[in-house]
């Protein structure tokens, strides 16, 4: 591998210095912001990955292309590692370093000495494959990608246009091909075909209630919706399902009123079009992994949002009614993870009703997924709708060697396994978390109006801040307190004490320039007053 030929091909790519001496940094989600900036940024990233593969015996590193719920103009790029999950974070200081070289010798320079600090042989064989999701910017980033590649002689494959979930599930994919514990053909088609075979497997005797319309952002998920409805037979399962706000083409309406994000955060359904009071209604996000449900209750026209802690309680209850079924009650550990936009009211049903563990981790899917590993059964959900439920491999191997005692054990242990297979294992996923609502709806015989009844939440806001310098804020205690700056918190908590039930935080966005401020309160009315106040407090200390 040639010194030059990295400085060479680093010079294609430039990167624009940011002001004041600040840093890019490996946020929540990769980095992320106006696509014209990333060019260098993903030239860089497609280097570290050509180490990571290196480090990893030659095992594939994945490189998704995409700003998910962001605007249309941003972009981002993340790394995914070998079994599908995100980045090692002892390996996202050494991404900011390559990234914040300021030369393209600093960037050759600290690609060999990451090499010989990391122990890597840079002999050895290496592979990176690529998706991006429909952004027009893609193409370009997916090109520094390449280059990179190129001039590490790393072997790189580009999938095009996927879902996040989908490049995720790819990675594991390829490097467990050939394997006891291949994850499935290595293909998008075989994505397709793994989550209709366990569709079909978790719905034998059940029938879905009524149509469901998925809002897929104008993005990704769309076209790739589609393409797994058409294998799946709507006379086996009664699912019908009908896809709107799938324009692609115009890159300006991705996730412009519409969306995941734009449910949660407007707790309102998108204008267009306009639900029907009483349907079952979902959005996607605009890399499809994230899902919230919702339903215009058709007496009183009140809108409800299903949202991750909504989908985690209903999943965390009907495996834990699997399990009794099944006479597995007890030899298994089902647990939830949250984060602390959970609503208050969630974490209270999964403690006293469902009687299961729950686990608080700072924001970003790679902490969730980390504390759910530690239990058989885990289920994480962020409130915005990023989640999964990971079953471990000893989970999975209880059920395959349990001998059922009767017909209801054995449909128990056959759903069980089919939700293993059915439920995206290495990432959150949108296209697969719905149809496990729709697995547990139709199992349960459920509209729902018997899912919102389950419990009620707390009246909430979240408000995005726009401040001087979001850097200032530094949290601790899962990002439930802020440490810095000095006395913010104080003043927080002497403004949280004055509203009832009242709970609030602040915390720097991982994915955008600005503050995110969450409230609960007993009335809808106290938790916007709350929010609208802490709001105030974080931009006075958020420096000009
Ligand atoms: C990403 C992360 C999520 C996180 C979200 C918002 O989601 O993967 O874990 O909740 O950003 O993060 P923040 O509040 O730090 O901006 P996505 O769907 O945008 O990739």
């Amino acid at each position: 591998m040639e010194r030059d030929s990295i400085i060479a091909a680093s010079q294609k790519h430039d990167i624009a210095a940011l002001p004041d001496g600040k840093l890019y940094t490996y946020g929540t989600a990769g980095f992320r912001m106006a696509a014209d900036l990333l060019d260098g940024i993903t030239f860089r990233v497609g280097l570290l990955s050509a180490l990571r593969s290196r480090k990893l015996n030659g095992q594939a590193i994945g490189v998704m292309i995409t700003a998910s719920h962001n605007p249309a103009k941003d972009n981002g790029v993340k790394i995914v590692d070998p079994m599908g999950d995100m980045l090692e974070q002892e390996w996202e200081v050494y991404a900011t370093q390559l990234v914040n070289c300021a030369t393209h010798e600093a960037v050759a320079d600290t690609f060999f000495q990451l090499a010989e600090q990391l122990k890597v042989d840079l002999k050895a064989g290496a592979k990176v494959i690529a998706g991006r999701d429909t952004r027009p910017s893609g193409i370009t980033l997916l090109q520094a990608l390449s280059d990179a590649c190129s001039a590490t002689q790393t072997s790189f494959v580009d999938y095009k246009v996927l879902t996040t979930p989908q490049l995720h599930y790819l990675t594991r994919c390829v490097n467990t091909e050939g394997t006891p514990s291949s994850y499935g053909e290595v293909s998008e088609a075989g994505y397709y075909k793994k989550i209709n075979s366990a569709w079909e497997r978790a719905m034998k005797n059940k029938k879905a209630s009524g149509a469901l319309t998925v809002d897929c952002a104008n993005g990704v998920g769309g076209p790739k919706l589609k393409e797994l409805l058409k294998l799946m037979d709507p006379s086996k399962t009664g699912l019908e399902c009908k896809v709107v706000n799938d324009d692609v083409l115009k890159p300006e309406v991705l996730n412009l009123d519409c969306g995941a994000d734009f449910v949660k955060t407007r707790q309102r359904a998108p204008p267009n079009p306009k639900p029907q009071p009483g349907g079952r209604w979902c959005s996607l996000d605009g890399d499809a992994d994230r899902l919230i449900y919702y339903w215009i209750d058709p007496e009183t026209t009140q809108f409800f949002m299903f949202d991750g802690d909504r989908i985690a309680t209903l999943a965390a209850s009907f495996i834990a009614d699997l399990f009794r079924t099944a006479g597995l009650d007890g030899e298994l550990r089902i647990g939830v993870v949250q984060t602390a936009y959970a609503n208050g009211a969630s974490t209270k049903y999964v403690e006293q009703h469902l009687q299961l563990p729950v686990v608080c981790t700072p924001t970003g899917v790679k902490h969730l997924h980390h504390a759910a590993c530690a239990f058989d059964i885990g289920v994480y959900f962020e409130a915005n709708g990023h989640g999964t439920v990971l079953f471990s491999t000893d989970a999975v191997q209880t059920f395959e060697k349990k001998q059922p005692q009767s017909p209801a054990q054995k449909e128990a242990l056959d759903t069980l396994r089919a939700l293993a297979d059915l439920i995206n294992q290495t990432v959150g996923d949108a296209i697969s978390d719905m149809l496990m609502v729709e697995v547990i709806l139709a199992h349960k015989g459920w509209g729902l109006r018997d899912w919102a009844m389950t419990y009620q939440d707390l009246p909430n806001r979240l408000v995005r801040v726009e401040v001087g310098n979001k850097d200032l804020f530094q949290t601790t205690d899962a990002e439930r307190k802020l440490s810095q700056p000095a006395g913010c918190q104080d003043e927080i908590d002497q403004c949280v004490k004055k509203y009832t039930n009242a709970r609030s935080f602040a915390r720097a966005s991982g994915t955008e320039n600005a503050c995110r401020v969450y409230a609960e309160a007993a009335t809808r009315s106290e938790a916007d007053d709350l929010a609208n106040k802490v709001a105030h407090i974080v931009k006075t200390y958020g420096g000009a």
